[in-house]
């Protein structure tokens, strides 16, 4: 089989980029290795920036999103028994929407299969090969049969796990990384929503994250032990630390409800250069994390593809490379404005078991200077709705 672009993964990254470059005329073909179905059931993100909701919309993949997100102008940081709101809107001009990751990916994945876009799903064994020559391929298995897909570009869109980044060898590659002590408990509970708002909670007993899914199913997280077991925590201790943790002198409380799914996710920080070797990139997960305190993943691997599908629709136009031959530079530019932010908004809202009583301090007086000052609460405002590059 031959395409112009082979994507490997069809998370947000893979699939955007295979719709993007539809919509210039580019084809190309999405190898996955998990079903449709497990794809469109994985529960990850919830926050859009303003510019992921832009290109949802300009691209023509918008129309649910409009029609079931809900657009937030502020989210509050709650700490010493009180909440305080960040207006993101009247300190930015920009708004965030929830709307969850795996609606995107059903969004886009229709949107493909509509105009008979090929996704590949359920393949195993996936090898990239001739990266440095102009006919690159990926190897892989599909019901049992080894193939083969030639193209001009691989691009490697298949998460922090995928063969993709190690595919690229030692020189030139460089990581760069950090590992949290900590993970977060995440939990989907049948319940109305308890604040209209997301609520960023900081605790000497850890953080916790009150999100939202729908009118009807809550998304909550509190800080772990990534090393717990999520058969240690029955709903009544959920519910039980839970309250404790976000326990507010102005009589707000949380709404509960049966909890309907419990898992553990780690934590991390990482970044991989560069983005391209030959004729394979890497866009999203499999160049580079964030812990989720930021809300920055799913954007990050959103603006990569924008940066990408610009890069492709100008060298099958004009033949030329330059923006390709950018895509690293410009692409780590606002991925390591990301990586501080979500490491910043991390340390300020966790616990850390080796904190000495003067980091403690620090932690608080940060805080406080956040929700007091207008020039510290913009900082944190304009990286929470998206840096515009
Ligand atoms: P994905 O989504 O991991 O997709 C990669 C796809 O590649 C497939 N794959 C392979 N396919 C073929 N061959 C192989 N060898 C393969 N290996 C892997 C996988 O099956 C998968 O389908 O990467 P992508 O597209 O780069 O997207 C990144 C985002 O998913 C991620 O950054 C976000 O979910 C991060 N994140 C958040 N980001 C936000 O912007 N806002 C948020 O509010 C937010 N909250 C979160 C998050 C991530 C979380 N977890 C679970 C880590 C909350 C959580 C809890
Ligand atoms: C989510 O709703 O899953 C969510 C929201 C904000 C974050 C992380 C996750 O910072």
């Amino acid at each position: 089989m031959q395409t112009q672009v082979a994507i490997i993964g069809a998370g947000p990254a893979g699939l955007l980029l295979s719709h993007l470059l539809h919509l210039n005329g580019i084809e190309s073909v999405v190898l996955e290795s998990r079903s449709r179905a497990e794809i469109e059931a994985t529960i990850r993100a919830g926050v859009l920036e303003q510019g992921t909701m832009d290109i949802l919309n300009q691209s023509g993949v918008g129309a649910r999103m409009q029609r079931e997100g809900v657009v937030h102008h502020g989210i509050e940081l709650a700490f010493g028994g009180r909440r305080h709101r960040i207006d993101l809107t009247e300190l930015t001009g920009r708004s965030i929407t929830v709307y969850a990751q795996n609606e995107v990916i059903k969004d886009l994945v229709a949107a493909r299969l509509a105009v008979d876009g090929k996704i590949l799903f359920e393949v195993s064994d996936v090898s990239l090969h001739d990266l440095q020559g102009k006919t690159p391929s990926v190897r892989y298995t599909q019901l049992g049969e080894p193939a083969v897909l030639q193209a001009d570009f691989v691009i490697g869109c298949d998460g922090f796990h995928g063969v993709s980044r190690p595919a690229i060898p030692e020189n030139p590659r460089q990581d760069f990384q950090r590992s949290y002590p900590f993970g977060w408990f995440g939990i989907l509970v049948e319940a109305p929503p308890s604040s209209d708002e997301l609520i960023y909670a900081q605790h000497q007993r850890g953080f916790v994250l009150v999100s939202t899914r729908s009118p009807t199913v809550q998304r909550l997280y509190f800080q772990c032990d990534p090393k717990d077991d999520v058969d240690n925590w029955s709903d009544d201790r959920i519910w039980s630390e839970l309250n404790t943790r976000l326990a507010c002198s102005d009589g707000w409380a949380l709404k509960e409800g049966r909890i309907f799914q419990k898992n553990i996710i780690g934590m991390r920080s990482f970044v991989s250069t560069p983005m391209q070797y030959g004729r394979l990139f890497l866009a999203g997960d499999a160049a580079h994390i964030v812990p989720p305190t930021g809300a920055k993943g799913l954007n990050l691997a959103v603006s990569d593809v924008r940066l990408l599908a610009s890069g492709f629709e100008q060298f099958y136009r004009d033949g030329r490379q330059d923006l390709l031959a950018g895509y690293t530079e410009a692409a780590l530019k606002r991925v390591w404005r990301a990586e501080h932010f979500s490491w910043w908004m991390t340390s300020m809202l966790h616990n850390f078991a080796d904190a000495s009583p003067f980091q403690q301090q620090l932690q608080r007086a940060e805080l406080d200077y956040v929700v007091a000052s207008r020039a510290a609460a913009t900082a944190l405002a304009e990286n929470y709705v998206g840096m515009q590059f």
